[in-house]
């Protein structure tokens, strides 16, 4: 069988690293167009693969006959147009979060793919491709800690660019949570509440940061986020369950553990996401990959998952304003 020609859609930090990716560690794709509103840097990154040629529309990069299938790593808003593209030309479809930006697109794209009877979409909510979160929920799932009533998360970044607002440390980088605690648990969140202790001094003006986020799921469980994302440190992430006999952490950064003069000890921390996540991007890309060869289209996170998280999401800026839990309003499920 030949090789699945990728389009990669938007080579900032996270698309060049999927295109390098793709072009040095995953078996059976070659990415064969890429596109980003900067012709320069798309130039640059084509440079590096042979035989990849720079498409300057990213609608026509998804139409070219010589793309398979397409990687969105493009900033969100113009996600939905360009999911509605994959979907009109029947190429399954890698798109980095968010599905899109706001519920009501999110859950018209999920339509269209009803409509057209066809899986095509994968989100890529990577943390359910690390082995440490495959490792818990293979735990959870398993009965062995009981049933699980509580979580505990930490989700800390260095810093962020500096177009982020409070919100996006809802939409951007709580969605991580959000997608866990639904795969963790395998229910919908019911209800959201974020709540705003003081502010980093050392943050940029009017950024709310760091937030606590609050979920309560269908069922009743507590889920608890502490996201902070200008700590200056390095990336940690954390989660803990807690079930009705016992419970279970990962995110300990726990590797290498030095012992040296003047009587320290310790490791290393990831500094980034890239690295933190690495693996997980490379086993998500990897089972993609596997999965359009086969004619299975999607092999982890759906379209419904992005509109489920979209719509957590918003809910939790809504709190982020009035400091109240706010109910989650979900369409009926469709599509899986
Ligand atoms: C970023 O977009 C990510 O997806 C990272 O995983 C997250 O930690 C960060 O906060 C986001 O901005």
């Amino acid at each position: 069988m030949s090789d699945l020609r990728i389009a990669v859609l938007g080579v900032g930090m996270m698309g060049a690293d999927h295109v390098a990716r793709i072009t040095s560690r995953i078996a059976g794709a070659r990415v064969s167009v890429v596109n980003d509103y900067l012709a320069e840097k798309a130039e640059r990154v084509a440079a590096t693969v042979p035989g990849c040629r720079v498409i300057g529309d990213p609608l026509d990069a998804i139409a070219d006959s010589d793309v398979d299938a397409v990687l969105l790593a493009t900033p969100g808003p113009t996600h939905e147009k360009q999911l509605l593209a994959c979907l009109e030309h029947r190429k399954p479809v890698l798109c980095e979060k968010p599905l899109t930006t706001d519920v009501a697109t999110s859950l018209e794209v999920v339509k269209r793919e009803v409509e057209l009877g066809h899986k095509l979409i994968q989100v890529g909510f990577m943390r359910r491709f690390d082995h440490e979160y495959a490792q818990l929920k293979a735990l959870l799932d398993a009965g062995e800690l009981g049933a699980p009533l509580v979580m505990h998360c930490a989700h800390r970044n260095p810093s962020v660019p500096p177009n982020f607002d409070s919100s996006m440390i809802v939409k951007d980088s709580l969605v991580h949570e959000v997608d866990v605690t639904r795969f963790l648990f395998g229910e919908e969140i019911a209800s959201v509440q974020i709540i705003c202790p003081a502010a980093n001094s050392v943050a940029p003006r009017g950024l709310q940061d760091p937030q606590i986020a609050i979920f309560r799921t269908q069922s009743g469980k507590h889920v608890d986020v502490e996201v902070f994302v200008t700590t200056g440190v390095a990336y940690e992430v954390r989660t803990e369950v807690v079930g009705e006999r016992g419970s279970a952490m990962i995110g300990l950064d726990v590797g290498l553990v030095r012992r040296s003069f003047p009587g320290t000890w310790g490791g290393q921390i990831t500094p980034s996401f890239k690295e933190r996540f690495g693996q997980a991007y490379d086993t998500e890309v990897q089972r993609w990959v596997d999965a359009v060869r086969s004619g299975a289209n999607v092999d982890g996170p759906t379209a419904w998952d992005g509109y489920a998280a979209a719509a957590v999401c918003e809910a939790g800026v809504q709190s982020l304003e009035s400091g109240a839990p706010v109910a989650v309003e979900l369409a009926t499920r469709i599509g899986s």
